[in-house]
């Protein structure tokens, strides 16, 4: 076989002749001058292809070129993200990829494009490999802190810590696959868990499907630690889209998921179980036959759930769902018509609403009152087919209820218990000693009904889209019946009050009819956070006066400069404000109502914009004092309109802090920007921001941050898989319920100076003194918002709309009263972190 023999000597030849190649040479060296040329004259696109070419025909240029190709990559994406070019977009990045799979610098710009494109868990993937790659890397730690939540849930954390779940679902799972079930599926096996528990306790078959891509390698990496990489067959893939044999080889005995979220049905779980029984399971045992043969019968653990329902006052719950206060910032809103939270279980649901959202009752700050007794809502039997596919067809159900207290009907909250055997269940109730929050559905209609000791409250409850619904209706009082849904419109006049008489009754409907209609053309949606904020009347009377000593200020300079000019009031005279908060803002109109001042607005959405013209008109504020900034980028003549150059800002209002209580990405760049556009005498708002925080000791935040301890979870090794997604940063903490003990007194942090760039800093020391001996495992932080000198606002405050953070400790520092404590705070890009160091470690006497 000489030819045989041969053939590897013909190929290093044939590479040899290849790097020779003169006319190949020369191609390479043309493409690279011509790369050059193009990067020269801007022309991105020709010099990306011809950077590739070079690079693909010739990868030893890869270490030359790599910066100026990256140069060219990022100048050419932006073009093609600013003309909506997004699939070209990411073949660039695709291309770039395979020529640098190693760099994060890519790695974490395709991510920051998936992140805007919504692709979120793929963007946490490149973040994730970009840190990996370079764990010093402050944009890749940056972004991948702020997205590690949506990527691994902070849930699993909790799960994971949760020994009592864990083991009774370990138990259910023993006692199922000891009596016959030997071959199984997990559905949405996360980190493995259940999945490993079926092959521990002697399932012959072991399956898992994952639908995340994160999560399911991260169960690879879990199961091959574990060696059971060869027991479980594990498929990234949702169940719905699994078949036999094409992704297991036969139908399994038993099914096993805890694909649940708050509101029990949120993950899909009665979808998956409906497919999972025409195409994944044996057919279910028959009648009370306990002798079948378990192996040839399919079941499913958890067996069923029973849902049960309580309606509640809380004002928090209100002040984040409906409109509270009439007045903000000395703008009168009740012209404002109908705004709405996204949460709602209205009859037509549209994509953008969600039925519920979630809390954990036991922490909600202000407490909550329970108007009625729990309620059972449902109950569900995951083993029978038929009853799962009839729950969307089931005719709404209407359950009277006693009220029990006096109040505001704000809520109905519900929770459940998820029976996984016979024996054997779990509760995610408000008053368990567990982890697990409650599902929220707020009532928005009601303007402030308050319910009374005698009367009854009727709740429905329905399963339309495999969705649970509950929604309080009506409330019987005194033998009359009171439709909640007429209470929607305030200028309704008629009485809601029904007598009973079907003519009565038919007017009624008629009513709720007509007012469904007008709601769905005025309604105007708000996040909840933005609800809360129009609801904050201490924020926005901060705002109002700081700025209207601002335009004062900047008046009497004005007629210091002009002297004699009069009081004129043409446009020449005018303030010019520019609000660049995020999402709904009434800052720009408020800076308008002070008049002499023409604000501009970045509200985008269309509806909202309308909501702030209404609030204009009702306000008397004239329709050319407002205007919206973003309306004006693309049409030239706006453009126009805009202040001219001598004429900058004298105010530019900064949105500084996340809902979630971090500072906001980009800050410090923004208010150099800002400072850059002020007019003399002009001001930022806030002028400054002050990081305060305080020392505590909170187990709650440990387990929610990490897999805690070093025993093995029911036997298995996963903490140290799932703990590479650990953030030292937790977000949206309530700080006022946060179950912690205080070790010091606040502590100030961090100096933020929008107004002046030379006093800024990005490392600090602080000396805080403990108060009581403790561990800190964590730092809550917030800020105070300077406004001006003199005016200020806090996150912290009672009514914010802000949530706090919290820098959680590698290691908790153990403290004795009266220890001095060093923090080194550091602040990259806009990330807070913090270590912590005794200033005076004990010596070997006093310990
Ligand atoms: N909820 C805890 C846990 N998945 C949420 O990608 C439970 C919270 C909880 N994979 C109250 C009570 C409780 N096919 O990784 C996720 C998800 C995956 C699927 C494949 C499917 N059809 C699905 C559906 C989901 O399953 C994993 C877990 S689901 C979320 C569990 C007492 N509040």
């Amino acid at each position: 076989m000489p030819n045989a023999n041969a053939r590897p000597k013909h190929g290093r030849r044939t590479r040899r002749r290849r790097r020779e190649d003169p006319a190949r040479n020369e191609l390479v060296s043309s493409s690279l001058e011509s790369a050059q040329q193009c990067l020269f004259n801007q022309d991105y696109g020709t010099a990306f292809v011809h950077y590739l070419l070079v690079l693909n025909l010739a990868p030893m240029f890869k270490d030359f070129a790599r910066e100026s190709f990256r140069f060219t990559l990022f100048k050419w994406t932006e073009e093609l993200d600013s003309v909506g070019r997004i699939q070209e977009l990411f073949d660039c990045y695709e291309q770039a990829l395979e020529l640098f799979p190693a760099d994060e610098v890519i790695l974490n710009s395709m991510g920051e494009h998936l992140f805007r494109m919504g692709f979120r868990d793929e963007a946490a993937g490149h973040f994730h490999k970009a840190l990996k790659l370079r764990p010093d890397y402050p944009e890749a730690r940056e972004n991948f802190y702020r997205v590690a939540n949506w990527l691994v849930e902070r849930w699993h954390f909790l799960m994971l810590n949760d020994h009592g779940r864990n083991r009774k679902y370990q138990q259910a799972i023993q006692k199922a696959v000891q009596s016959g079930c030997n071959t199984v599926l997990d559905i949405g096996t996360g980190t493995g868990i259940l999945g490993m528990c079926a092959k521990k306790a002697g399932a012959a078959e072991v399956y898992a499907c994952e639908l995340s891509k994160t999560m399911y390698e991260l169960a690879c990496e879990v199961l091959t630690a574990n060696k059971m990489d060869d027991g479980i067959k594990i498929v990234h893939m949702k169940s719905l889209e699994m078949e036999v044999p094409k992704d297991i080889p036969q139908k399994v005995s038993l099914v096993v998921t805890e694909t649940v979220d708050a509101g029990l049905f949120g993950e899909g779980i009665i979808e998956s179980l409906i497919h999972a029984w025409h195409h994944l399971l044996l057919p279910p045992q028959r009648g009370e036959n306990e002798f079948q043969d378990q192996s040839a019968t399919g079941r499913v653990i958890p067996a069923g759930a029973t849902v049960f329902g309580m309606a509640l006052e809380s004002l928090e719950i209100r002040r984040h769902h409906r409109l509270c206060v009439s007045e903000v910032g000395s703008l009168s809103i009740s012209a404002a018509g109908e705004l709405r939270s996204p949460v709602s279980c209205s009859p037509e649901p549209d994509e953008s609403m969600e039925p519920y959202t979630t809390e954990r009752l036991s922490r909600l700050p202000g407490g909550y009152k329970a108007l009625t007794e729990p309620f059972t809502a449902l109950n569900i039997d995951f083993n029978n087919v038929q009853e799962l596919e009839g729950l969307s067809s089931r005719e709404l159900q209407r359950i009277h209820l006693p009220v029990t207290q006096g109040g505001e009907l704000d809520a109905l909250a519900v929770w459940f218990q998820l029976h996984l055997d016979e024996d054997s269940s779990l509760s995610t109730g408000p008053e368990e000693d567990t982890c697990w929050e409650q599902a929220i559905y707020p009532v928005h209609n009601t303007k402030g009904f308050v319910l009374k000791p005698q009367d009854e409250l009727v709740v429905e409850v329905s399963c339309r889209d495999a969705f649970l619904r509950l929604c309080s209706v009506a409330v019987l009082r005194d033998g009359h019946e009171i439709c909640l849904d007429t209470l929607q419109d305030p200028q309704n006049t008629g009485d809601p009050v029904s007598n009973q008489t079907p003519e009565a009754e038919l007017c009624t409907a008629l009513a709720c009819l007509q007012t469904e209609q007008n709601q769905t053309k005025d309604f105007c949606m708000l996040e909840c956070s933005e609800m809360a904020l129009l609801n904050n009347q201490e924020y926005h009377q901060s705002f109002s006066s700081a700025l209207s000593k601002l335009i004062s200020q900047m008046k009497v300079k004005c007629q210091n400069k002009e002297p004699g000019s009069g009081v004129q009031s043409d446009s020449a005279d005018l303030l010019f404000v520019l609000d660049v908060s995020e999402g709904f803002s009434l800052l720009s109109l408020i800076a308008a109502s002070h008049g002499h001042v023409k604000a501009f607005s970045s509200v985008e959405k269309v509806k909202q914009q309308e909501v702030l013209k209404r609030l204009a008109q009702s306000n008397n504020v004239p329709e050319q004092h407002l205007e919206f900034w973003l309306n004006n980028m693309e049409d030239e003549q706006g453009m126009l309109k805009r202040p001219s150059r001598e004429k900058l800002w004298s105010a530019i209002i900064l949105d500084c802090v996340e809902t979630c209580g971090l500072i906001r990405q980009k800050l410090m760049e923004k208010a150099s920007l800002a400072r850059c556009l002020l007019e003399d005498g002009g001001s930022i708002f806030p002028a400054k921001i002050v990081v305060q925080g305080i020392l505590v000791e909170s187990d709650t935040l440990l387990l929610e941050s990490a897999v805690q301890g070093q025993e093995a979870t029911l036997g298995f090794n996963i903490a140290p898989f799932i703990n590479q997604f650990t953030v030292p940063v937790h977000v949206f903490l309530d700080f006022s319920t946060l179950e912690c003990r205080h070790l010091s007194e606040f502590v100030e942090l961090f100096v933020l100076d929008l107004m002046e760039s030379t006093a800024n800093y990005t490392n600090r020391e602080v000396k805080v003194q403990a108060t009581s001996a403790g561990r800190v495992t964590a730092i809550p932080f917030w800020y105070q918002i300077h406004l001006d000198q003199e005016i200020s606002v806090s996150t912290l405050s009672q009514n914010s709309h802000w949530k706090q953070a919290a820098v959680v400790l590698q290691q908790p520092l153990r403290v004795q009263a009266g220890d001095w404590v060093r923090l080194a705070v550091k602040l990259q890009k806009s990330a807070i972190s913090i270590s912590a160091h005794i200033e005076n470690p004990p010596g070997p006497m006093e310990q």
